[in-house]
């Protein structure tokens, strides 16, 4: 790990993996009849640790007094990357340990009362994390995507008078690894560089941002609480099936109440048991926005757990019931084909860098909604909870990435890499399988996947994560070198990225039809597997234009869309199964001689306005769900296209 000049850092570092299991669930906080929620969101303070081998915090150990005692901090935003708080430019590229801290004033009866457990709990912190509460370290955590926790009830409790002090050390350093993976490298030339000077190399094209992403916060449950519940669907005919089970920690026995309600809280289905079956007469499936007039259709599990005396504890779990299946040439959602016609995302906005935002959140539905997109792919990390919940109420389909991205180096295929990928899987696993938007797992972007240890590597991982969900198919997302097919005999779809006349033939549009053309022939002969066209798109400065068009305006991003559509739409009646943009908005990346001011391949910019593609994709979008979704009558093509585009802008 990151280790400019000591060897404490590295030292606390190597314990992680030990602390990355996944024995126990990570449902997502709710608040209930027996469950408390306080959000810690806000104002932290804060302090990047700044000396040479970035361990003076360690070594003074900033964690046991306020960090306001033990130098200067300044306010930092939570959750928010802490890249563009401030006008620094030495803390927007820092690279090491920054240190949170904030005062939290408890609930008196959360301490009075002994049976009730504090958790808390941080959504996301880029990319280690080691948490102390009152000076004393309750927990770590390996990698910047997934949420981790720690119950923290005694600590509080051993001094109900003083306020709890949490203090949270994130390391944003990035080695072969870690995923996604980077390296630290040295400049000793003292004729070329300063006394210390590293860079952090990093092989993905989006901007390292760090810190604290997603909400932190406390919440209770009882001492013997629902820890755990896993759901999987079917259906036969008109009657549902929702295959569960509940795991429950803190009670030797346990009785349960497991109710099964529709949308209007009546009770479809119930049960005692702690696993079982329930079936739901006259079902309604789950259905992708644009498929059904009714999309995203959830029912709600309640799971009470009772002593002998009184309930327990409460937790009901959103549940939307469907099924997923792949041939050779579809992919089938309630046994239905489904098309992609979605786009490839990041979290990243103004300011905020990965933070989450409500406003952002909802805007993007807005628009993926105003696009007719019905689906995106999590490019290149698994995104927040409450994105995923958006997604299972709007009926978006999702494709959850782990953040394998920039997998390059040799090195990076060893075992310490694979056995941290393997648990990032199970971390992801655990914390997305029950929503019903999520279709496909993917396990990583354009590995260098030629590489000899590449089919050992990927067979493992897609292996492992089929054994962990059975339910859905697994993939990795390859580009147009067909050398990188290592892992290709084990996925269920095949995603390919391509950017002809970009970086191959830049300037050459005319290209396009024939190479796109067998790129699909390849890929399909080789290995008679539905593809995803999952990355394709070109740069575009907003407001620049030239006709002929040229690289770089809005115009030559328009024809290369146009020119890849038009082969899709030879191809969707085959075996091409979706088509995926990149990318939805403009985004931040490290800066180099082949960004201006971040990727410009958004059809949005950046502040969400759209660029003259995004009407091209949102008219092919919405003439595709005519095509193939089921809509509401009134929206169905044909019709003149003035009262198409006026019945769609009603639809919404
Ligand atoms: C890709 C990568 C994506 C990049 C994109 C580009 O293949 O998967 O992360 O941003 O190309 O624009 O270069």
């Amino acid at each position: 790990m990151f280790l400019p000049g000591g060897p404490g850092v590295l030292g606390a570092l190597c314990l992680c993996a030990v602390f990355n299991t996944v024995d126990s669930g990570m449902l997502f906080p709710q608040e209930s009849s027996s469950r408390e929620v306080k959000e810690l969101n806000g104002l932290w303070d804060f302090r990047a640790d700044k000396s040479p081998n970035r361990n003076q915090g360690f070594e003074r150990a900033w964690y046991k007094s306020r960090l306001a005692e033990t130098g200067p901090v300044i306010d930092m935003p939570v959750p928010a990357s802490y890249n563009d708080i401030t006008q620094d430019p030495s803390l927007r590229d820092f690279t090491g340990w920054v240190w949170y801290e904030r005062e939290v004033v408890v609930p008196a009866r959360w301490v009075a009362d002994e049976g009730t457990r504090v958790v808390l709990r941080v959504g996301s912190a880029h990319y280690y994390s080691i948490v102390w509460v009152n000076g004393v370290k309750v927990t770590e955590h390996e990698g910047g995507h997934l949420p981790f926790e720690a119950e923290i009830g005694s600590l509080i409790r051993k001094d109900p008078t003083t306020p709890c002090r949490i203090t949270i050390a994130v390391n944003n350093t990035l080695t072969l690894k870690t995923l996604p993976p980077g390296t630290i490298q040295y400049m000793s030339d003292r004729t070329k560089y300063p006394d210390g000077f590293f860079v952090q190399n990093i092989y993905f094209d989006f901007f390292n941002y760090a810190g604290i992403h997603r909400p932190v916060l406390l919440y209770t449950t009882p001492k013997a609480y629902v820890d755990d519940i896993t759901v999987v669907t079917d259906f036969l005919d008109n009657t549902g099936l929702v295959k569960y089970t509940v795991s429950v920690q803190g009670a030797t026995t346990a009785t349960l109440k497991v109710t099964l309600m529709d949308k209007d809280r009546h009770c479809v289905a119930s049960s005692s048991d702690q696993s079982g079956v329930l079936k739901v007469v006259d079902v309604k499936l789950w259905w992708p926005y644009l498929m059904h007039e009714n999309p995203g259709y959830l029912y709600s599990l309640e799971v009470r757990q009772s002593d002998e005396r009184s309930t327990q504890d409460v937790y009901t779990l959103p549940v939307g019931i469907r099924t997923v299946n792949v041939t050779s040439t579809q992919f089938l959602i309630n046994n239905k084909p489904f098309y992609f016609h979605g786009v490839n995302k990041h979290e990243d906005s103004d300011i905020r860098g990965k933070g989450l935002d409500w406003p952002l959140i909802v805007k993007d539905f807005n628009l993926m909604k105003w696009l007719g997109a019905n689906s995106f792919r999590t490019s290149h990390y698994p995104y927040a909870e409450e994105i995923l919940q958006m997604c299972d109420r709007h009926g978006i389909v999702v494709i959850d990435e782990c953040p394998g991205v920039g997998i390059k180096d040799i090195r990076s295929f060893g075992n310490a890499s694979l056995t941290h990928h393997l648990a990032v899987m199970d971390e992801l696993v655990r914390r997305d399988k029950n929503h019903p938007s999520v279709v496909m797992w993917s396990v990583a972007n354009e590995p260098a996947a030629e590489m000899p240890p590449a089919e050992y590597y990927f067979k493992t991982l897609i292996k492992h994560t089929k054994g962990l969900d059975p339910t859905r198919p697994v993939t990795y997302i390859t580009d147009s070198n067909y050398a990188r097919d290592k892992g290709a005999p084990y996925v269920d779809v095949i995603c390919v990225n391509s950017y002809f006349s970009w970086y191959h033939d830049p300037g050459h549009l005319e290209v396009i039809p024939i190479q796109l053309n067998t790129q699909f022939e390849n890929w399909y002969g080789k290995y008679h597997k539905p593809i995803i066209q999952s990355e394709y798109g070109a740069d575009a400065v907003p407001g620049l234009h030239s006709d002929p068009p040229m690289m770089f305006t809005e115009e030559y991003q328009n024809v290369v869309l146009q020119k890849y559509h038009d082969v899709f739409d030879q191809k969707r009646k085959q075996y091409v199964i979706g088509e995926l943009i990149w990318n939805f908005a403009d985004f931040m990346t490290a800066q180099g001689i082949t960004r201006v001011v971040g990727n410009k391949k958004g059809v949005f910019t950046r502040q969400r306005q759209p660029k003259a593609a995004a009407f091209i994709l949102k008219e092919r979008y919405w003439r595709l769900a005519n095509e193939t979704g089921i809509l509401p009558p009134w929206t169905k093509y044909p019709c003149s296209q003035r009262t198409f585009t006026y019945a769609h802008t009603l639809f919404l």
